[in-house]
């Protein structure tokens, strides 16, 4: 017996031992890709409700890892470590998954990178490069989807009759016929949080988001560089209620925003390029870290820093960080509860002063590091100065200052900024 064949025995043992105890098990069994099921599609058939299909590091390509159907099950998919370690690289020979049995806010995918859909069918055929959902509301999050096509509307994402949770998603460089980052058609109650929406291209219209008879919520989105081609660069809609708040929508071509008939749009604490009449609007630039290269957290003194509202915003960002109160914007411009969170879907949290080993946090370790300097020396270069936080050559009460101040942080970014 060769080791696919193997495999692939274990995984039908695995599927029927988990019929037999369904009954006395309780919910909530994880099954293992590719380490006791070959493939995705195999964990996906071998799991029951409230089950978790766990998906170690890798690329994942071919018959098995692509055009991944749920089923209607409610279970978890998910790549524990993140896209940039799990890929499902779909080869230009199909989807990454097809969500078209009922599948609720509780099926859940997660973590994973998907690249290289091609889907040049007529109708349903063509649509959804990365993702299509028709009459399913699944939940997509923590995913990267990226150089997909669609002849029809949507080149990372396709949504038809469908109300998914699109959260703390990068969608980005797809193309389709319209809708490149995501078509919405037919579907109530979408909700898009934390996610970025970047580069994506509509042959037709809509390069970023596109939405016809929908209603849709947009939460701290950053929708950029977009184009579609004859119209509607970053988000159109018609026939649609769209609600958007805390998002940055700029540098689509041909237009940011664009609505034609029918359709009741709320746009508050957003930036928008050309400006946009609302709560809390603004049309500035917003300091992007590094977009050239698809960096879109903001830099130091970036007006979008704690200028949203706390209203209905989710409580951490695209990086899984808290919402953070920058003290040095102040006064904060934002609403709500908490008056400090930030457009966009990264919270810009300043570089931490003090963290001396590198380990993310300002804590007594570094307190140590600080005392065995302190008053001790004079700074005669860069090199051996870290201690010396306001770099005027000493290190002093006025660096202890500093350091107190950033004492006791635990999140310190690991970006440049
Ligand atoms: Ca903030
Ligand atoms: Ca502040
Ligand atoms: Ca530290
Ligand atoms: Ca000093």
């Amino acid at each position: 017996m060769n080791n696919f064949l193997f495999i692939s025995a274990k995984c039908v043992i695995w599927a029927l031992t988990l019929v037999f105890t369904f009954w006395t098990c309780a919910f909530g069994t994880v099954i293992r890709v590719p380490s006791v099921c070959p493939n995705i599609q195999a964990g996906i058939d071998a799991a029951n409700n409230g089950d978790t299909v766990l998906v170690a590091d890798g690329v994942y390509a071919g018959e098995g890892n692509i055009n991944l159907d749920l089923k209607g099950k409610n279970i978890q998919v998910i790549a524990p470590n993140g896209p940039q370690f799990c890929v499902i690289d779909c080869g230009r020979k199909g989807r990454g998954f097809y969500f078209h049995n009922g599948e609720k806010e509780t099926c859940i995918i997660s973590g994973f990178k998907i690249v290289n859909g091609f889907v040049d069918g007529i109708g349903a055929e063509g649509m959804g490069g990365g993702i299509y959902c028709v009459n399913s509301s699944p939940t997509i999050k923590n995913c990267v989807i990226s150089d997909n096509v669609a002849y029809e509307p949507g080149g990372g994402i396709a949504l038809e009759n469908s109300s998914a949770i699109i959260k703390n998603c990068i969608i980005r460089n797809n193309e389709a016929h319209r809708g490149g980052g995501i078509d919405c058609y037919n579907s109530q109650g979408v909700q898009v949080i934390n996610c970025v929406v970047s580069k994506n291209t509509g042959w037709n219209i809509d390069g970023g988001i596109s939405i016809y008879n929908s209603f849709i919520n947009l939460v701290n989105c950053t929708v950029v560089f977009n184009t579609g081609n004859f119209g509607d660069g970053g988000i159109g809609g018609s026939f649609s209620t769209v609600n958007i708040k805390n998002c940055i929508v700029r540098y689509n071509t041909p237009d940011n925003l664009a609505f034609s008939p029918f359709a009741p749009v709320s746009v508050s604490y957003s930036d928008i390029q050309g400006g946009w009449l609302g709560m809390g609007n603004v049309d500035v630039n917003p300091l992007f870290v590094d977009s050239f290269n698809d960096d879109y957290h903001l830099r130091h003194g970036s007006p979008c820093v704690d200028a949203g509202t706390s209203d209905g915003a989710p409580v951490t960002d695209l990086d899984g960080n808290p919402r953070f109160d920058d003290p040095e914007t102040e006064p904060n411009t934002g609403a709500g509860d908490l008056d400090y969170i930030d457009m966009g879907a990264y919270e810009y949290i300043p570089a931490c002063h003090g963290d001396f080993n590198k380990d993310s946090d300002v804590d007594g370790t570094d307190l140590a590091s600080f005392g065995e300097k302190y008053g001790k020396y004079e700074c005669d270069s860069a090199s051996n100065c870290e201690d010396d936080l306001n770099h005027d050559g000493r290190v002093d009460e006025q660096d202890l200052e500093i350091f107190a101040k950033n004492f006791g942080r635990s999140i310190c970014p690991n970006y440049s900024n």
